[in-house]
């Protein structure tokens, strides 16, 4: 028969998503039964057409399941995804937990789909969202150039703190609109007050952090960028260096980009491979003003490029600008797209 399937966290912003991904992709599961926190169990919540109640999290509730997506903080995860595991269940797990886990495969299907088949430990780890948003595309590139260095800053969305984040984004900007904000130093924070889970008022503003301080001034997020990019491509020496950086948008990752190939680039080329690369749409017409914008991308599913230029200084280097949504393939569709390959495989 199909697999049952268990969404744990489905009550947050990424389990949001996932709830209609799976109402709107092909149905390939049994039941789906909906998990979340002891506080959200009970709440009823639609997918495929049907009023689901949300179960609480517990070892019972992965009785009878075969795959089970994890969206929920790092900590609940590295508790429950064993859990899971020992049950029967195939974890995938958005979470950083499991990530580097030499046991467990970092999987984007575009790009290594193969490495989904070895999972020791039952788990599949599924990557942050700021490497996500960009990794199909460069992925593309260096599958054709051979990728030597990636440059990167990104332009993350508040959406990446989940539902705080968004509230907090909503909020701080009702709260300075038609107010006469930032005529001097300071004015921002006063208006604004609580800047909610980010470091500094995020309304008309651009914060230069994610995630936690780790060694050297370097932040969580961006480390994540570097050793996700490295296993994902299966270059363990690849140099990155990334700059993450908060922006007044809900939804949609961007990240301005400087790859670095073995060989000789062209941005024709470049243009050619990104235009046929499965899960990237090329956009990119700076003379009639194309170039995408996480306004026109909140949404949709692939990665869309623009702005790609042969580097003046380096017949080896491209610069780009792309943008993908932070909560689908960012999240849930690059974990709903896992669940599906491995619900291939089970059911032969
Ligand atoms: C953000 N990318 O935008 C982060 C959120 O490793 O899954 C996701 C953190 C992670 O804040």
């Amino acid at each position: 028969g199909k697999p049952n399937l268990a969404v744990v966290g489905a009550t947050g912003a990424v389990g949001g998503v996932m709830l209609s991904l799976l109402s709107a992709r092909q149905d390939v599961w049994g039941e789906v039964r909906l998990i979340a926190s002891p506080r959200s169990a009970g709440r009823t919540l639609t997918v495929r057409g049907r009023e689901t109640t949300v179960v609480a999290l517990d070892e019972e509730a992965f009785e009878g399941i075969d795959i089970a997506m994890f969206d929920v903080p790092d900590e609940v995860s590295a508790q429950w995804a064993p859990i899971a595991a020992a049950k029967g269940a195939i974890v995938i797990d958005n979470s950083g937990a499991f990530r580097m886990d030499d046991d467990v495969p970092l999987v984007v299907p575009e790009v290594n789909a193969a490495a989904a088949r070895l999972r020791p430990r039952g788990i599949i780890a599924n990557p942050n969202c700021t490497t996500l948003s960009m990794i199909v595309a460069i992925g593309a590139l260096h599958s054709e150039f051979g990728l030597r260095e990636l440059v990167v800053a990104s332009y993350q969305a508040a959406s990446g703190a989940g539902q705080a984040g968004i509230d907090a984004l909503r909020e701080q900007t009702a709260r300075v609109a038609g107010t006469a904000v930032g005529e001097q130093a300071g004015d921002l924070r006063r208006v604004i007050g609580d800047t909610g889970p980010f470091p500094a008022p995020l309304a008309l503003n651009a914060v230069p952090w994610a995630g936690s301080l780790k060694a050297d001034g370097w932040s969580s997020e961006e480390l994540k960028v570097r050793d996700e990019s490295r296993k994902i491509l299966g270059l363990p020496n690849l140099r990155v260096s990334a700059t993450c950086v908060r922006i007044p948008v809900v939804t949609t990752h961007s990240l301005a980009v400087h790859a670095v190939f073995e060989r000789e680039v062209s941005r024709q080329r470049a243009q050619e491979i990104l235009a046929q690369a499965p899960g990237v749409v090329l956009y990119d017409d700076p003379e009639k003003g194309e170039f995408p914008t996480p306004n026109d991308v909140v949404g949709t599913d692939p990665t869309w490029v623009g702005r790609i230029r042969h580097s003046l200084d380096d017949p080896n280097a491209l610069d780009l600008f792309l943008c993908g949504d932070n909560l689908r393939k960012g999240a849930a569709l690059n974990t709903a797209q896992i669940a599906e390959l491995v619900a291939a495989e089970l059911t032969g």
